[in-house]
């Protein structure tokens, strides 16, 4: 590790070397996806994006349908359609990465940062599917394209700066772009102390403290084909988790892949892109910085993924077709020992994630069929095998207690449809969609042994017996425009069927000392999730425009208990002033009550909440340079408010006075 971080390094220095030039601009392309494009992280007019150095987790939180569930101030969980992540496909410019954490510390999208990406992808439902198997959709945090700009180099650094939590960060990216050859190298730093909430009360143990280094570069080899290399370094240290019981000592990934895209417009094959990657995840949670705890633990975990995709795009009279064949191999490790507090005792060791592998491989076909001008039907299906061995002889006997007549593998086939019809008029358009799709297990869900959930308090034990889980799906949107004025509506229907949640064994006692009891995870016959939102927009002139979106979401199982996790009313309500270089946004954010909160599952009523936000921003130009400056004040009245996600109801920041600088040479 340390050696490939001096390689990297020492890449930084050289491309120094090379002379500066013009800039270039961030080329964007489109899918048939909604997307959120994040990244462009020096763009003043980027919608919504307050702050330039925000964070992946931030820019996600501004989405509509994405929420954040938190249990501190680094690497929240994101959920789509009120499902979190067992229930999404959540993938790296298309790569598998699993988290190693039994906890879920650190989501894949902790192991990222802005500097890394280009734009992320939102797929919901099985319009998430083209890179994996899902029921709620998926999440593709995509790579930047090649960059054979011949620009020449180009430099730029960011610093950031905010008051609440003495948050810092410092960035700094290298670019050398020629015409068969070019070169990003880029770095950023972050480092946080306790946050404040509402009426200056610290939060303890929310510090934390990451780099994150990557490199990219690419050779053009001919006209059509082209090489790309692609490795990011991530790593947190002292990270705290308010929420739960043990912070994280180190958080490591390492996440690299190849690339080869071929591209022509004279053959049938438009456009192939196939890649090889391997990525490497280490966790280690820590208790040490918490005065008291019943028994000290020592908790590391690991996850290693090698993969592949060929991608391929064919246009042929009205229809465009992509095909997608991809697979992996996983192995996910977790260990915990226990340390008892009186020494004579013995220690205690066992694994929580008994040495998984996971091998998939599927194969994902979509075509856009263009009826006329106004109309597209579009169809897509996804197949895959997928297969659950367990390694670790001790762990496989350990699951045996429960499940007597188990077997060290388990082989499960996944299949995916669905189909959208799209209307576009002038001043309007819609459209409607069905899907099928399906999810095996998690490695905790299947394979889980006593992980301790600090939200309802359960230790939780995987059940490698359950079937599938299983989504019917429908969707409509729709949107008028005319003139100044823009209204929209999107709603979406998920039956769910052999809905995976932990159910209450009373047989059985709990390993962490002062939890509730055991849930094993077992599947409730359906579940229903239903959300909609609306949003409109009218522009009074070209500097004045103002835009709000409501939203409602519904949730229920077939034991008639209100789902965990399910947003309550949303709303939202934006006022922006525009005028060349210099913009301003104020911004109403709110939560109705949580009336519907699910007892059952250890949630109680989170009451409702309303934050302001201020943010500015400013453009300037020299001869030979670019700044961008954005600053301005989150929660202005410093409202003391926790959400419906976040964990044991920590609260959230205070009032934050922040600052942003980029400067592009
Ligand atoms: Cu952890």
């Amino acid at each position: 590790m340390k050696r490939h971080i001096i390689c990297v390094l020492s890449l930084f220095c050289s491309t120094f070397i090379f002379a500066q030039s013009e800039e270039s601009t961030v080329k964007k392309d489109t899918t048939f996806l909604e997307e959120i494009t994040v990244i462009a992280r020096r763009k003043l007019s980027n919608y919504r994006q307050e702050k330039t150095l925000s964070s992946i987790d931030d820019y996600l939180e501004k989405s509509n349908k994405i929420t954040m569930i938190k249990r501190g101030n680094y690497a929240w969980e994101p959920a789509l359609n009120n499902m979190n992540s067992e229930r999404l496909n959540v993938t790296i410019d298309g790569m598998q990465i699993f988290g190693a954490c039994t906890d879920k510390m650190d989501p894949i999208t902790s192991y990222v940062d802005v500097s890394n990406l280009q734009k992320v992808s939102v797929g919901s439902g099985q319009e998430g599917a083209e890179n994996g198997h899902c029921v709620g959709g998926g999440l593709d945090l995509q790579l930047p394209n090649s960059k054979f700009f011949d620009s020449g180099l180009k430099t730029s650094v960011d610093f950031g700066y905010e008051t609440n939590g003495n948050y810092k960060t410092t960035g700094l990216d290298l670019e050398y772009s020629g015409d068969k050859f070019y070169m990003n190298a880029d770095g950023i730093y972050r480092k946080s102390d306790n946050y404040d909430a509402g009426n200056n009360s610290e939060v303890i143990y929310s510090q934390f403290e990451k780099y994150n280094i990557s490199l990219q570069t690419g050779y053009k080899l001919s006209e059509n084909h082209t090489l790309d290399a692609n490795v990011i370094y991530d790593k947190a240290t002292d990270v705290g988790y308010p929420a739960l019981p043990m912070d994280v000592s180190l958080a490591e990934a390492l996440i690299t892949s190849v690339t080869h895209h071929f591209n022509s417009d004279s053959t049938l094959v438009n456009s192939l892109e196939s890649k090889l990657y391997f990525n490497t995840i280490t966790h280690i949670m820590d208790d040490s910085k918490r005065p008291i705890v019943p028994i000290r633990m020592d908790m590391p975990g690991w996850s290693d993924t090698y993969g592949f995709y060929s991608k391929a795009k064919i246009q042929k009279h009205k229809h465009a077709f992509s095909l997608n064949f991809n697979g992996f191999y996983n192995r996910s490790l977790a260990e915990m020992t226990m340390y008892p507090n009186d020494s004579n005792q013995p220690e205690m060791f066992m694994y929580t994630w008994p040495d998984i592998r996971t091998l998939y491989t599927g194969i994902y076909a979509k075509d856009v069929f263009v009826l006329n001008e106004n109309k597209t039907l579009s169809a897509s299906v996804r197949f895959g095998f997928h297969q659950n061995k367990i390694a670790e002889e001790v762990g496989l006997e350990s699951l045996q207690i429960f499940y007597p007549e188990l077997n060290d593998s388990k082989n499960r086939f996944l299949s995916s449809f669905s189909t959208d019809y799209t209307f576009k008029k002038e001043h309007f358009d819609y459209s409607f969609g069905l899907g099928y799709g399906e999810r095996a297990p998690s490695v905790s869900e299947g394979y889980g042994f006593f992980l301790f959930n600090s939200f309802d308090n359960f230790d939780y034990i995987g059940n490698p017996t359950m079937k599938n889980e299983k989504a019917l799906e429908g969707n409509v949107k729709a949107n008028y425009h005319k003139n100044k004025l823009h209204i929209g509506i999107e709603s979406s229907y998920f039956h769910l069927m052999d809905y995976i949640v932990g159910n209450i064994d009373n047989t059985l006692s709990p390993m962490t000392i002062g939890a509730n009891g055991i849930k094993v995870y077992n599947a409730l016959a359906y579940a229903t999730i239903f959300d909609v939102y609306v949003n409109a927009s009218y522009a009074f002139s070209k500097t004045i425009s103002v835009n709000g979106t409501v939203g409602y979401n519904y949730g229920k199982g077939s034991n008639n208990e209100s789902l965990a996790s399910i947003k309550p009313f949303s709303y939202l309500a934006e006022f922006n002033y525009n005028i060349k270089r210099f913009n301003a946004a104020l911004q109403l954010e709110g939560n109705g009550n949580q009336s519907k909160y699910s007892n059952f599952y250890g949630e109680d009523e989170t009451p409702a909440y309303a934050v302001l936000n201020l943010n500015l921003g400013n453009e300037l130009y020299t001869k030979h340079s670019k700044f961008l400056l954005k600053y301005g004040v989150e929660n202005i009245l410093d409202t003391s408010y926790s959400t419906y996600a976040d964990w044991n109801n920590i609260p959230r920041q205070g009032r934050n006075f922040y600052l942003n600088i980029s400067a592009v040479f």
